[in-house]
């Protein structure tokens, strides 16, 4: 099919669902919408969050995916061990590419291993608990861990193994933390169940169990940042050289003590707003630690987040810092950024990516003259999409009550409010927004198209559709992507690039745009049918 720009964003729209039945059109025009903004003070609504149609082909993930492999996948000296058939253990084993660093090789790294208690038919019969104790024993008794974290998947809920139980009793006997998560991977609509889950658990087990005071003059501590290919190292960088302090990451390049002692910072940052936002709002109703929404993708994200930072702490010598720091970095960028834009502006960018990134690249897109022409997250909640203003409107569904809401009082003895109410409204009336997030589709444009939880079947027609000039997403929609003629850059893992965030990876990121939408490679493939003409070999091929 040929490119239809004479197409109308609503028609593409009543496009994409023309061909599923009146039920599954129904449920998913309520996830397909135009933007709008500058209406009076809404973007329209999207239904989100809300169970993937059976036989559908999703990019999401499960709740086990969310807990085990996003939140405490990222930290190296837990132990985490999969209660389940191998396969699910194995099949999360390294599979994202959060990197770590320790100081040294005598610091524990357990992120390279795969433990799994590899349940058996026999097990599912009779129980896995018996085998879940001998494997946290096992652990304990090679590696001698600080912590031991155990994750459920869908079996060991069905048969019911008490996996809390087992993880007292061995706490108890060894004296270590040991942990466990109900994160079966149906548990939840998709990985976000899991995010929260794991969230929960933390609260409950590590943070708050550390009340060391932090060292430095400014502390932070960055809430929703994974270390996906050496992110969190720019960051840590950058933090480090604006004389700013992080007592902890949730959880790029993070460690159990980190976690143990994160409330002890001044003021919580959070990135992905998606997968943290409970840990953020539970540390501060028990501590009193104020939380504010950040953006290190994109040199100008960075450059204002990091100025909010500052403008935080009312300290001229930091703000002074700050800007130093701002500005001899945005001059690399500027070089970077004005060479690749002369090759890159007015080209169309399609993004489909979890719960953040699909909001958060859009400014890499902008910052090289690129159009976010359609968006979407596979597993984001409206307040993503449309903003935290929409919260107490989100119907909670059987869904959504499935999943524990943990009830948080400030601790008699250890909340501090780190701002007064006057500390508060000042820096408010300086123009900071504490406890929001204005979501994706305020910032997008209008008549850019909104696609929640995305199908196979929809990408490829998008594709045919809009032959935009390069589609982010996943592994598993990279190649068939491809085979259509349009590059695919992965935002999940960078492929095998980054880092993206900060300044530096922002440069980085432009360069792997400019090769990828400029290449000409695309034109270069003929498909069997147009070398050799066959009667069995007949079809068309769509190219730009
Ligand atoms: Fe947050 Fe993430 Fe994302 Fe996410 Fe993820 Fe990820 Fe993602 Mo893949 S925590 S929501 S569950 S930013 S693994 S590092 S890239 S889907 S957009």
């Amino acid at each position: 099919m040929e490119a239809s720009p004479s197409l109308s964003t609503d028609e593409i729209r009543a496009e994409l669902v023309k061909a599923y039945p009146t039920k599954v059109a129904r449920k998913r025009s309520t996830q397909i919408l135009v933007n709008q903004t500058g209406l009076e003070t809404v973007v329209p609504e999207i239904a989100a969050n809300i169970r993937t149609i059976p036989g559908i082909i999703s990019q999401r993930g499960c709740t086990y995916a969310g807990c085990k492999g996003v939140v405490l996948g990222p930290t190296r000296d837990i132990i985490n061990i999969t209660h389940g058939p191998i396969g699910c253990g194995f099949y999360s084993w390294l599979t994202r590419r959060n990197q770590t660093k320790p100081p040294t090789n005598e610091h524990d790294n357990f992120m390279t291993y795969c433990f799994s208690t590899d349940m058996k038919e026999e097990d599912i019969v009779f129980g896995g608990v018996k085998r879940l104790r001998t494997a946290i024993q096992e652990a304990y008794d090679i590696f001698h861990p600080k912590a031991i974290a155990v994750f459920s998947t869908c079996p060991v809920g069905l048969i019911g193994d008490d996996v809390h139980a087992v993880a007292r009793e061995m706490k108890e006997k060894l004296g270590i933390n040991v942990f466990a998560f109900s994160c079966e991977g149906y548990r939840g609509v998709s990985q976000s169940a899991g995010h929260h889950i794991a969230n929960n658990g933390l609260f409950k087990h590590v943070i708050g169990h550390d009340d060391t005071p932090p060292t430095g003059k400014f502390n932070i501590s960055l809430l929703g940042e994974y270390n996906i290919g050496g992110d969190a190292f720019v960051l840590e960088e950058m933090f480090e050289r604006c004389g700013i302090n992080l007592v902890a990451t949730f959880s790029g390049n993070s460690t159990m003590d980190r976690f143990e002692n994160a409330h002890m910072a001044d003021v919580n940052l959070v990135m992905c707003h998606r997968s943290i936002n409970y840990v953020a709002d539970m540390i501060e109703k028990r501590f009193g630690v104020p939380w504010f929404k950040v953006n290190f993708t994109g040199a100008a994200g960075t450059a204002k987040s990091l100025r909010k930072v500052a403008q935080y702490f009312e300290d001229q010598t930091l703000i002074d810092r700050v800007e130093e720091v701002i500005e001899e970095e945005m001059a690399k960028v500027e070089v970077a950024r004005k060479d690749v834009r002369s090759r890159c502006e007015g080209k169309r960018a399609m993004l489909f990516v979890g719960g953040s990134r699909a909001h958060h690249y859009q400014d890499l897109f902008r910052e090289i003259g690129m159009e976010t022409i359609a968006a979407g997250y596979e597993f984001a909640h409206r307040d993503d999409y449309e903003g935290r203003r929409v919260l107490p409107t989100i119907k909670v569904d059987a869904d959504s009550r499935n999943i524990e809401e943990l009830h948080v009082d400030p601790d008699p003895e250890r909340y501090r409010a780190r701002l007064s109410p006057e500390d508060r409204s000042r820096r408010e009336a300086a123009g900071m927004t504490f406890n929001d997030y204005e979501g994706m589709m305020p910032e997008m444009a209008s008549g850019a198209l909104v696609v929640d939880d995305i199908s196979h079947y929809e990408t490829e027609r998008l594709l045919e559709m809009y032959r935009p000039d390069v589609f982010c997403a996943g592994i598993k929609e990279k190649f068939a992507v491809q085979k259509m003629g349009i590059p695919s850059k992965q935002l999940h893992s960078y492929d095998y690039g980054g880092p993206y965030a900060g300044f530096r990876g922002a440069i980085n990121f432009y360069r792997e745009i400019d090769r990828l939408v400029n290449t000409r490679i695309w034109s270069m493939i003929a498909p069997p049918w147009e070398k050799e003409k066959r009667p069995s070999l007949d079809a068309t091929y769509v190219r730009p």
